[in-house]
């Protein structure tokens, strides 16, 4: 068994004695020992923060499955309009705490297990990639997992510092606990100590069994500071958190709902169809791309039904904020931060007393998900009550 899984409560025990005798607090990662089960690394290299978090929950369910250790990535932030105009890697720990998740399974920053295992136990040389035969396909060779190829893939295994020695290919199983007597009998950790692979060994979006995972993504203290201090200054409660997810990406998105050729089931809108393809409701439009009158109308609502004294707008690009300033005359304030961290605008809209998300995108999912942990309200524009839809449905 990994030292790391058991070291956490001794560990803390000992960073209080030894914070009683003022030495200095030895860290989590200080710690490690390799853990003979193995290690699941990825790359989370599809989709931003919403769907990076959706993939994040499923492979930390397939590393629990599996019996590995998890080797926790940075997050990729991409900054296209910003310099240095190259992808930031954030480590996990940054934003949430690394520690919170081992009450459900053991981890590990990656950059530790690069740093303090893998030039013992997984050196330059014997490192394997491990990925579908299908996306081999993709390589010159036909044999080759295409783990650095392009942006997001290439940047990210350079931040880590790993090339690849070796692909070992696979198909006819999936990440689905369907299949985990054939992972363990096709990659036995004594001869696949680490898998490492391509993109993130889980499904978009993630899975209802493993919604509830979010419990373990727990902010962490600087974010929480942070985000705190925001709301004691701005935001009188009770107050109503909104997300405008209306940008032009995501108004050609949602183009592809009005040709019909989606379904019920786009990107995150299981969160509010329902998770069930034959019993999925109907995704409308105003679903995903809420207009200004079905805004104004949600907000008026759940401001009225909440006695809201403010409401906090997050937004991708318009906040709208003047058009629902008219809507109260004065008596709430309306607010609108524009961060610089999208991680900030989650947390605001974490905390509030009431939260109207998008049903199709997964950052407001990540919302949705994390107030259903802590037993707090939300709906969707278009979708008062989740699970039933609005008697005024347009298809
Ligand atoms: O989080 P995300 O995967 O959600 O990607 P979707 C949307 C990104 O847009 C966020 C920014 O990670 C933020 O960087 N963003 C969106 C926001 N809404 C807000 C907001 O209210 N405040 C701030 N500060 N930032 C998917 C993408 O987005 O949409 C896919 O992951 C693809 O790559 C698809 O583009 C169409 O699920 O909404």
């Amino acid at each position: 068994m990994a030292a790391n899984q058991q070291a956490f409560p001794a560990l803390t025990l000992a960073c209080l004695l030894s914070a009683l005798m003022l030495q200095t607090c030895r860290t989590f990662a200080e710690d490690l020992t390799w853990d003979e089960n193995g290690y699941v690394l990825y790359c989370p290299c599809m989709g931003r923060f919403g769907n990076q978090a959706d993939h994040f929950l499923g492979s930390l369910a397939f590393a629990k499955m599996l019996n590995r250790t998890l080797a926790v990535p940075p997050w990729i932030v991409y900054r296209h309009h910003t310099p240095p105009y190259t992808n930031v890697h954030v480590p996990y720990s940054e934003f949430f705490q690394l520690e919170a998740l081992s009450a459900y399974h053991r981890v590990v920053s990656l950059k530790a297990f690069m740093e303090e295992l893998a030039p013992k136990y997984w050196p330059s040389g014997q490192r394997n990639a491990y990925c579908f035969e299908t996306a081999a396909q993709r390589s010159a060779d036909k044999k080759s997992c295409p783990m650095k190829d392009g942006n997001p893939f290439g940047p990210f295994w350079d931040h880590v510092g790993v090339d690849f020695d070796k692909s070992v290919l696979f198909g006819g199983i999936s990440f689905s606990p369907y299949h985990q007597p054939q992972w363990m009998k096709k990659f036995p950790p004594s001869e696949h100590p680490v898998l490492a692979m391509p993109g993130a060994p889980a499904q978009f979006p993630v899975i209802e069994e493993h919604v509830g995972l979010q419990r373990y993504m727990v902010w962490s203290e600087s974010m929480v500071k942070e985000g705190e201090e925001h709301i004691a200054a701005l935001l009188p409660r009770p107050y109503v958190g909104i997300h405008l997810r209306i940008g032009i990406d995501w108004q050609n998105a949602c183009k592809m709902l009005k040709s019909g050729d989606a379904g019920p089931h786009f990107m995150a809108s299981p969160q509010c169809v329902g998770y069930n393809r034959q019993t999925a409701l109907p995704l409308t439009t105003t679903m995903c791309l809420p207009d200004l009158s079905e805004i104004r109308r949600a907000v008026k609502l759940w401001v009225k039904k909440t006695s809201a004294r403010s409401v906090y707008i997050a937004t991708d690009s318009e906040s709208h904020s003047r058009d629902i300033d008219k809507l109260f005359k004065g008596k709430v304030k309306v607010v609108s931060l524009q961060p610089d961290s999208a991680q900030i605008d989650l947390y605001i809209l974490g905390q509030a007393n009431h939260f109207i998300g998008n049903c199709v995108s997964s950052f407001s999912a990540f919302v949705k998900r994390e107030r259903d942990v802590h037993g707090r309200s939300s709906s969707f524009f278009g979708m008062d009550k989740p699970g039933k839809v609005n008697e005024r449905v347009e298809l």
